[in-house]
């Protein structure tokens, strides 16, 4: 069955690969499994017919049959638990990677989205040019033990998996800023991960998508 996802008609983000489609094309491109992309201008977000389906009218959504999601996190492990090669079959290796995997979400994401939130709602504030180098430091506190357990392995935590899958993605939010410069080992992980064929077909793909939009 082929899985459907949903996605920007016209991403903000240029064509840059960071909206939250992204990962889930790549999760699905890593496993081999084809997929079909039904894009949605921002008003058809917020429609009944969206909302029933993701009731925050955002995208990602993924539909596979009767079974209906949405959550970029969820989805990818959803992805990842019922295809082979983004999750080791060892189970407490398996827990650890799932550990990971909310790492990137709920620990070192957080700071990154508060800063780029700063960036679009608070330029006007009085207060903001202040407060720019507090949010800088709250990523690098995330950062600085992330490239320490790192070190100088591929990954982070055996092969390539659905962790690194989403740790990459988040990190990459970061490009531009500055901020992975201090990082060589976090760059080097973030250039490894964007270096994947399957990461390359799911950017052009987005990218096709950006283009098309362009030329309409
Ligand atoms: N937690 C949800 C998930 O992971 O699926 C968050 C989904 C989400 O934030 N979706 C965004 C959305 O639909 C698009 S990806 N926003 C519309 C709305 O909330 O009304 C976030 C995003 C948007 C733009 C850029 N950019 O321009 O760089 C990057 C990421």
């Amino acid at each position: 069955m082929r899985p459907i996802l949903t996605a920007f008609a016209q991403s903000p983000d240029r064509g840059r690969g960071l909206a939250r489609d992204m990962s889930v094309r790549w999760a699905l491109e890593e496993v081999g499994q084809p997929y079909d992309v039904r894009l949605l201008t921002f008003a058809e977000m917020k429609e009944p017919e969206h909302l029933a389906l993701q009731p925050f009218g955002q995208i990602p959504t993924y539909q596979e049959g009767d079974l209906l999601l949405f959550e970029s996190g969820a989805i990818v492990l959803h992805i990842a638990q019922t295809h082979e090669g983004l999750l080791p079959g060892d189970p407490s290796a398996r827990a650890r990677t799932i550990g990971w995997i909310f790492a990137a979400l709920n620990t070192i994401e957080p700071p990154i989205l508060d800063r780029e939130a700063a960036g679009h709602a608070e330029r006007g504030e009085p207060w903001h040019e202040a407060r720019g180098p507090l949010l800088e430091r709250r990523i690098e506190s995330r950062l600085a033990p992330l490239s320490g357990r790192l070190g100088d392995a591929d990954w982070l935590d055996g092969p390539f998996s659905a962790a690194d899958l989403m740790m990459v993605t988040v990190l990459r939010r970061l490009g531009g800023s500055g901020l992975l410069d201090g990082y060589p080992n976090l760059a080097a992980y973030v250039a490894r991960g964007e270096a994947r064929p399957a990461f390359q077909r799911a950017f052009e793909a987005q990218y096709a998508v950006f283009l098309a939009a362009l030329r309409a």
